[in-house]
């Protein structure tokens, strides 16, 4: 029986004297508005190194990374294109610098994260500090640090940018500067945050007002190693494998404010139990062959292949050979503010 006084002309006619105040029913939108569970924004899509790389080599015939300010391709997801957007909170692209550049110093409230592919000797200066890069480290530039990017090596130096882009802009909270200097002043000497902060040990007394890790790069090589350990001693959770996050050695929070980072290893034949989550995350493959089983797709990713894949879409990871994934996604933030959830099959 329908109890409502009005007929639909009634209403309508109603919905349109209230439009000149700016305003609408909210019945009519309620169940979209505040839906039962997330309808994933975007597609599940994967960027091969082997296609994308030649492009991105390209890139440095077309423009020096001083004029184009940082010479990156964005990976932009391919629901959401002309969005700048891989997900609906997060910007990834893949940034090159070759030998004899710099990328001008600014500054920016988005943080960065770099996830480095190819190459190695290049250098970010990150608030006064210089840390040279090797493939599969994990380097942080927190908001509003200045920072640029510089390569006294040789070869090209790939690596992979996550920003918070998307979530900033969610908020019109963005702003930049550029430097006046196209190199900012280097203040410490390179390695200094590593020993300070990154050796289980931490200055007395340590006062920090970051929300950020003082370690800015956790470099592969250590992280490999405590992989490898982890594998050894013990099972791998049977829903994401051996999965570590980068941590905040002050707080033992994360790495980052907005975005969380973890690595994982995969044993051969490793085959996960379905595993979603209200993240949005953005996979890249260090190590091995590996697919994700997200939708009706089966994401076959290799290394310094990238792979996104929509928060709340269930998955499942399954390991050819031994492999090492990096993820970074929005989760942290979601944690934050308290509304990140999770499910295992
Ligand atoms: O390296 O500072 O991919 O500011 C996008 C914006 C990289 C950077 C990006 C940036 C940077």
């Amino acid at each position: 029986m329908n109890a409502s006084p009005a007929t639909n002309a009634d209403r309508e006619a109603f919905y349109a004297r209230i439009d000149p105040q700016n305003m609408a029913p909210l019945w009519t939108r309620l169940k979209s508005l505040v839906p039962a569970a997330p309808t994933p924004i975007g597609v599940p899509h994967q960027w091969r190194y082997a296609d994308v790389r030649p492009f991105v080599l390209e890139s440095a015939q077309h423009i020096s990374a001083a004029e184009a300010e940082r010479r990156v391709l964005i990976l932009e997801n391919p629901a959401l294109r002309g969005s700048s957007q891989i997900t609906s909170s997060l910007y990834a692209g893949i940034q090159l610098i070759m030998p004899g550049e710099v990328a001008p110093a600014h500054r920016h409230t988005q943080s960065a994260l770099r996830l480095v592919l190819e190459g190695s000797g290049a250098y970010t200066a990150v608030d006064g500090e210089k840390t040279i890069m090797q493939p599969g480290d994990f380097v942080i530039t927190p908001s509003w640090t200045w920072h640029h990017h510089g390569h006294e090596a040789t070869g090209p130096m790939v690596w992979l940018d996550g920003l918070d882009i998307p979530m900033l802009a969610h908020f019109n909270s963005t702003f930049r500067e550029d430097h006046h200097q196209a190199e900012a002043n280097i203040t410490r000497p390179t390695g200094d945050s590593m020993a300070r902060y990154g050796s289980g040990l931490l200055p007395l007394n340590h006062k920090s007002d970051s929300l950020n890790s003082p370690v800015f790069n956790y470099p592969y090589a250590r992280t490999r190693e405590a992989l490898a350990r982890l594998a050894h001693a013990g099972a791998p959770d049977v829903h994401q494998g051996y999965v570590m996050r980068y941590v905040n050695p002050v707080d033992g929070g994360w790495a980052m404010p907005t975005m969380a980072t973890t690595i994982r290893l995969l044993p051969a034949g490793f085959e996960t139990h379905t595993y979603r989550s209200s993240e949005s995350a953005i996979f890249v493959c260090l190590e091995g062959e590996t697919t994700i089983n997200v939708g009706e797709q089966k994401l076959s990713l290799q290394p310094e292949d990238v792979a996104v894949v929509p928060g709340w879409m269930p998955y499942t990871l399954n390991a050819k050979s031994e492999s090492v994934l990096f993820c970074f996604s929005d989760r942290v933030a979601q944690e934050k503010l308290g509304f990140f959830r999770e499910a295992r099959q």
